[in-house]
């Protein structure tokens, strides 16, 4: 039997060699730096992205069903704001779970661009939707769209509508996430949108359990960045030496996650010239992650500071998490 088609662009390729020398670059440089750092969008190799699946489920990690929530709550809300005959445009589409269930629900798009960093699983996810509702036209992306969003040359300007829910726009600071919403905003003329999902600020004993559950299945997520790091950079981090931290920064509004060194030790890894070598104290850190939390007036005034109007936000009773609806404002 033949399976229902869907296109497929891949734009991040870790076997072009410009691409993988590009990326290679930038996970060393963020190594070498005093503070070390590497980029959130390295956890999500096919293992990674199962585990934040699996983080979704957590009874602990509440954004994912308390957005899911508000989905079911305020669904003909939705349902009016984004119209009919349109693209969604699902960034960092993961397992197409969110997107599915909003299809599910009745809530129908003409066409679905699927959007992922982790090029075998969209694939994989895109496929299966696909199979479920083959009525939609289905376009899958493997792109890091925090470098750049590319969107193919024939997909049409309007009733473009952005869906970037999880509150995945915390992993960028808020002059990032203004600059980023921004370059959203003029990929799409006043007849498209964006519905995005916010984690609002809230007690810090519920952050900080969010993100350091008890089962030890964010620390397996962020643990196995270095299984992926070492793979793409043949580096030499052993596992079992890196403890998961992380914790609530009440001041710069944001969960702060990191790698820390559970002895002193070194790491290292091929490249042109030979070896380079970091070093790590014990208790040194490699940080891996921000999770920014916004009130509802801050994101309200981020989103109009990057070029969007209309604004709408729907949320849950606790005001725990936010939906948001804007139109680019031409
Ligand atoms: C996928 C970025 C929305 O910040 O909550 C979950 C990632 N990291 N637990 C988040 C994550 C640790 C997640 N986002």
């Amino acid at each position: 039997m033949s399976s229902p088609q869907v296109r497929l662009h891949q734009i991040l390729d870790w076997d072009s060699p410009q691409q993988n020398a590009g990326l290679r670059r930038e996970l060393a440089i963020g190594l070498l730096q005093t503070q070390a750092s590497i980029a959130p969008k390295f956890f999500y190799d096919k293992l990674g992205s199962r585990l934040f699946e699996a983080i979704t489920e957590l009874p602990e990690y509440y954004p994912t069903r308390t957005e899911a929530a508000i989905f079911i709550e305020h669904l003909p809300a939705i349902r009016q704001a984004l119209g009919a005959d349109f693209t969604l445009i699902d960034l960092g589409c993961g397992n197409c779970g969110k997107a599915g269930r909003l299809f599910h629900a009745g809530v129908l798009p003409s066409r679905y661009v699927a959007v992922d960093i982790s090029v075998e699983f969209m694939r994989d996810s895109l496929q299966q939707l696909k199979r479920e509702l083959p009525a939609i036209e289905m376009i899958g992306i493997g792109l890091d769209f925090t470098h750049e969003l590319e969107l193919p040359d024939d997909l049409p300007l309007e009733r473009r509508m952005f869906f970037y829910p999880g509150s995945s726009i915390g992993n960028f600071n808020p002059p990032e996430a203004r600059q980023f919403l921004r370059r959203l905003a003029d990929q799409a003329d006043a007849s498209g949108g964006l519905l995005i999902g916010v984690d609002l600020i809230k007690e810090t004993a519920l952050l900080d359990a969010a993100y350091d559950d008890a089962l030890g299945v964010t620390a397996a997520f962020n643990r196995n960045l270095l299984r992926h790091v070492n793979a793409r950079l043949d580096a030499d981090f052993d596992i079992s030496d890196w403890q998961h931290v992380a914790f609530y920064n009440a001041v710069d509004a944001r969960i702060e996650m990191y790698l820390e060194a559970r002895r002193a030790l070194t790491a290292s890894w091929p490249d042109v010239a030979g070896r380079n070598l970091r070093q790590f104290a014990a208790g040194e850190r490699i940080h891996t992650e921000n999770s920014h939390k916004y009130s509802p007036e801050g994101f309200t005034a981020l989103l109009a500071s990057a070029g969007f109007g209309d604004i709408r936000m729907w949320t849950d009773p606790r005001k725990w998490f936010a939906l948001f609806f804007a139109r680019p404002a031409k």
